[in-house]
């Protein structure tokens, strides 16, 4: 096993993005003192030239590969093809260029509940991982993330690379990306909620509402990858979420109540409902983490409405 040590070399690829921002602050805050958080200006994941260079002149002793190409329901379908492309040749340059030029690094890297079929008994556990059809509004994500979590079981098989894979569930958090079209619904709903409250207007949200979502506050996602990047190296998948999920309108009660405003709202049920639930079987994450407790939605609502707002 590879320590994590206070004085690590620490690299987080994806540093300025929701969860990259949430690793670091999260190392910070348990005086981890060597972090390099690259974003997508300094280093293009891209570009394999500037990974290989970035990783034979700095060998990381842990890399935590969040960087992506990320986006909610409506840019993920509308873009199918950049969400394939870009993922998968992140991902692919990563393992490559780690293969070839700093093979003792460490790498987590993060998956997302989208990989499982569109069907699944509830909760899903990791054997649902290519157990059957994908869901068809983030296809090209989940084709993208697949690559990834092969990569990081035969890189480690073929070579002796040293890779964990986690599957971290639908995340919101300080720093999130509030555009009303190509983010997540988290982040549109509190947008859309605090806006009309500003200026009383009616909220147009997307569906049925009937869909079932987990939310887990990044920085608890962050805390876990930390601590599994420092105690864990088996080779199975390990499900990062919350355990509980709610409807579409359920999380609209919720944030009606937390701000204090009862808007009128509308339903655009020409905006598709995607993936009817995914609740996740945390039992495997538990078991290596028995102190692991996510916070509640509106716990978390409230910090992102103090930072963000
Ligand atoms: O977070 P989200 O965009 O993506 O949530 P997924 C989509 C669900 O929320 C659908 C409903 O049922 C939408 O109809 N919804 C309601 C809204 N109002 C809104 C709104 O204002 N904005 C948005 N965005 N949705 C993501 C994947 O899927 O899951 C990602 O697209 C990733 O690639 C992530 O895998 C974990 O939860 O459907």
């Amino acid at each position: 096993m590879i320590i994590l040590e206070k004085n690590s070399k620490i690299t987080v690829f994806g540093g300025t993005g929701l969860l990259g921002s949430a690793i670091v602050k999260r190392l910070k805050a348990k005086g981890y003192q060597n972090i390099d958080s690259i974003s997508s200006k300094e280093i293009n994941l891209l570009e394999k030239k500037e990974v290989e260079e970035y990783l034979k002149n700095q060998q990381p002793d842990q890399l935590f590969m969040v960087a992506g190409h990320v986006g909610g329901i409506y840019s993920n379908m509308k873009r199918g093809a950049d969400f394939l492309y870009k993922n998968t040749t992140m991902a692919l340059n990563v393992f490559e260029s780690i293969k070839n030029y700093s093979k003792n690094t460490k790498i987590l890297f993060t998956g997302s509940t989208c990989i499982y079929p569109k069907e699944n008994p509830q909760p899903i556990n990791e054997d649902r991982f290519l157990a059957g059809k994908l869901e068809k509004t983030n296809i090209g994500y989940a084709i993208a993330k697949i690559t990834g979590i092969i990569a990081s079981e035969l890189y480690t098989k073929q070579y002796g690379l040293k890779t964990i894979a986690v599957m971290p569930t639908n995340l919101y958090g300080p720093n999130d990306n509030y555009d009303l079209e190509n983010g997540h619904m988290i982040p549109g709903l509190i947008k859309k909620f605090y806006d009309a409250k500003q200026n009383n207007n009616t909220i147009t949200l997307w569906g049925s509402g009937k869909p079932r979502r987990e939310a887990l506050f990044s920085e608890d996602c962050a805390d876990v990858c930390i601590y599994l990047m420092k105690n864990y190296d088996g080779s199975e998948i390990i499900n990062i979420g919350t355990g509980f999920d709610y409807s579409i309108t359920e999380f609209a009660d919720k944030i009606k109540k937390v701000l204090d405003f009862e808007p009128k709202i509308e339903w655009d049920t020409s905006k598709p409902d995607g993936t009817f639930e995914k609740r996740t079987d945390i039992t495997r994450l538990k078991k290596i983490m028995p102190e692991y407790k996510p916070r509640s939605f509106e716990e978390g609502l409230k910090i992102v409405l103090e930072y963000d707002f």
